[in-house]
């Protein structure tokens, strides 16, 4: 019933690996750079510097890998979950070529060393217009995958008014709306100001505007690509745990506050920025304090619900039941792991969203120690841990190498838990992010910075045995695999099966107002006065040639 649907799928996981495997190269060519081993020269005259590596990491990894695994993902647990086929096939295709449109149009100039402007593009680092016109391609493209989702979803509800959507699809169609709404401050960014700036049309930029816009939707984005981790978590790992939901409805509201709360807090990205009086970072501040909320609410339920599936397996005792949970299950393992390091990611996002103590974190190497446990752990080892049943099950082959698989899930976590905490610890002794430290430690000889330094290239060799492990267990399960296999898709069911969901849980309505009107307090004035007093003065500079 899906033929469609997989492939479509399975087209969007292709381009995803791919840039997953050009763009995770580069972590460990950083990761050795900080501990003294710069490899960079030797891949001249293709990859003229270390910025030129970091760009093409951030962008590949965290931009692209991202978007085409979470628009595929979603696209195909919103058709199955909702037992039809995706509302509108076409469109799901032409959001699919338009990215990869875009993506095209944005790798020529990455990869000529014309838009070394790093993932977040700060102006006023200027890039040529048709990069900045390839990542809103990507982004128009990313929209169209949403607008299919969410029409699927709306028809699924004309069909069945009054009743709670299975919460596969509900969570998928929260996520999309939530990347409908965010990206407005990314395309009005690329739109009104960057490609017509890159253009010579406008004179100049106003850089605190931009940054403004951009960070309206660059904090939403980690919910971007939280949540399909979060959809795995709450709807699929209790039932390969062998448990279940512990509480749908606790499940439901948290993909709600998610939706409410992840757009109006982008300042925490900006406390020290001078253009912006600190009542609005104050503003912001408490406003992520309670974006903690629905994580803490979804460990709690997520635990208790793998506890469920530990003690049906024969666990007992206080933590016995760990023990007994599917360890030698890819899938479960990546994911599990995934999770742990994500509880060290969340206590470090409080203390980036403390407006004081930011001030001793913010740009140090911290904030990259921070990311790669979350995004770099909590969302690529989870998608990773997807895939080990996700390409079986579109493929139709069981999965090669499978105790590989399980090691692969296992060196991440050694390897990133050595790695972040070696940039987590330099960044406190005060090393910059974005910095060829093994060039600025001898210079500054700062010799605390050596063994913190040491570790991020211990941690990052790991990483890349990892990644290695990861890809030859999907090349050898997709290309040379001869066993075939049934893969079912993990749906975990509700530990109360007469839950039943209140209605101000399946309205989107009052949500919706609540969060326009909380984007409209949070931002509308402020923004107001920026644009007010916008200068379009700065010229453009490219200051990595
Ligand atoms: Fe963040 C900077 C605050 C979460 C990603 N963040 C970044 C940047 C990125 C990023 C990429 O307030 C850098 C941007 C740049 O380039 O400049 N972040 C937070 C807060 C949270 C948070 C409060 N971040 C994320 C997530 C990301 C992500 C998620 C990606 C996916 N972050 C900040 C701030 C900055 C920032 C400031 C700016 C810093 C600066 O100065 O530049 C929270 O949402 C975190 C909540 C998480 C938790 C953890 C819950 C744990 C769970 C798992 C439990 C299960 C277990 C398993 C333990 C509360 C759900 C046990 C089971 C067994 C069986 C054993």
């Amino acid at each position: 019933m899906f033929a469609s649907e997989k492939k479509l799928t399975g087209w969007h996981i292709a381009l995803a690996l791919t840039g997953l495997a050009i763009g995770s190269l580069f972590g460990p060519l950083q990761a050795w750079e900080h501990a003294g081993l710069n490899l960079y020269p030797s891949l001249q005259p293709y990859i003229a510097s270390y910025y030129q590596g970091l760009t093409l990491h951030g962008i590949l990894n965290a931009l692209v890998f991202t978007t085409f695994f979470i628009t595929g993902f979603l696209s195909y647990v919103t058709a199955t979950s909702l037992g039809r086929n995706l509302r509108y096939q076409k469109l799901g295709w032409a959001g699919f070529f338009t990215m990869v449109v875009g993506l095209v149009m944005a790798a020529i100039p990455l990869l000529l060393n014309m838009a070394s402007i790093l993932y977040t593009m700060y102006p006023p680092m200027q890039a040529p217009w048709f990069f900045y016109l390839g990542m809103t391609l990507v982004i128009v493209g990313s929209w169209m995958s949403g607008w299919n989702i969410l029409g699927t979803f709306i028809g699924w509800r004309k069909d069945h008014p009054g009743e709670a959507a299975p919460f596969q699809a509900f969570a998928s169609a929260i996520t999309m709306a939530l990347w409908q709404i965010s990206t407005l401050g990314i395309a009005s960014e690329m739109l009104l100001l960057l490609i017509p700036w890159s253009l010579g049309i406008l004179p100049g930029v106003d850089v605190q505007l931009a940054r403004t816009l951009f960070w309206f939707t660059g904090h939403p984005l980690v919910y971007f690509w939280l949540l399909p981790a979060y959809v795995s978590w709450y709807g699929m790992m209790p039932k390969q745990a062998g448990g279940k939901l512990f509480s749908d409805t606790m499940a439901r509201f948290a993909f709600w506050l998610f939706l409410l709360l992840s757009t109006p807090i982008g300042f925490h990205h900006q406390f020290v920025d001078p253009g912006v009086p600190a009542g609005w970072k104050y503003i912001h501040a408490i406003l992520t304090y309670a974006v903690f909320f629905p994580s803490l609410l979804t460990a709690f339920n997520v635990i208790a619900s793998l506890e469920i599936g530990g003690r049906k397996r024969g666990g007992t005792g206080l933590f016995g039941w760990i023990r007994k949970l599917p360890w030698d299950d890819p899938s479960y393992t990546a994911q599990n792991l995934a999770m742990i390091l994500f509880a060290f990611g969340g206590a470090g996002g409080i203390i980036n969203a403390s407006y004081n103590i930011n001030l001793v974190v913010h740009n140090t190497a911290w904030v990259p120690g921070h990311f790669h446990l979350t995004v770099g752990t909590a969302v690529a080892l989870s998608f990773m841990g997807i895939m080990y049943w996700l390409v079986p099950h579109i493929t139709g082959k069981a999965l090669a190498a499978k105790k590989a698989a399980v090691w692969q899930g296992w060196l991440w976590f050694v390897g990133m838990a050595i790695f972040s905490r070696g940039l987590h610890w330099i960044g406190l002794l005060g090393a910059p992010r974005r910095t060829m430290l093994g060039v600025a430690i001898d210079n500054y000889g700062n010799a605390q910075w050596k063994v913190a330094s040491l570790m991020t290239g211990i941690g990052g060799t790991i990483l890349l045995i990892s990644g290695l492990t990861f890809f030859y267990v999907i090349i050898r399960t997709v290309f040379f695999q001869k066993e075939t296999a049934v893969v079912e898709i993990p749906v975990a069911e509700p530990l109360n099966p007469n839950e039943v969901v209140p209605a101000w849980l399946i309205n989107w309505k009052p949500w919706l107002i609540g969060v326009f009107a909380l984007i409209i307090i949070a931002y509308g004035p402020i923004l107001i006065v920026l644009i007010q007093n916008g200068t379009f003065l700065s010229p453009g500079f490219v200051v990595w040639k």
